[in-house]
């Protein structure tokens, strides 16, 4: 969501989201698009939308790859908890972001027990 918070120039920040967040873009292809966020000096002609990464997304939750949901996939999210960059989804980054966190914990909780 992008909130616009002034109309003499364009000047918003997207809703939660500070400046050098990087957020995932999940795509129809296989692949999530990493885009990180530069607010810049707050001009109008200053936020940037910067393509960091193209990288793998996974079915959600499933970190090892087998098809579901379990507690080996709880496992490898717990051995790869606090990580903040370079992260895959075989270790745990469910969104793509870079990152693991509560955020793929919470994608996990919500998809444990699932099959693909
Ligand atoms: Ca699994
Ligand atoms: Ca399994
Ligand atoms: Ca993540």
């Amino acid at each position: 969501m992008f909130a616009i918070l002034g109309y003499d120039h364009l000047v918003g920040e997207f809703a939660g989201l500070p400046d050098g967040t990087q957020f995932a873009v999940p795509t129809d292809f296989g692949v999530a698009y990493l885009f990180d966020i530069d607010y810049g000096a707050g001009s109008f002609d200053s936020i940037r939308l910067t393509l960091a990464a193209v990288g793998p997304i996974c079915n959600p939750g499933d970190a090892d790859g087998d098809g579901d949901v379990d507690l080996d996939d709880f496992a490898i999210l717990k051995d790869s908890y606090g990580t903040t960059t370079g992260t895959t989804c075989a270790m745990g980054d469910f969104n793509g972001d870079g990152a693991v966190d509560l955020d793929d914990f919470v994608i996990l909780k919500q998809s444990f027990g699932n099959t693909y």
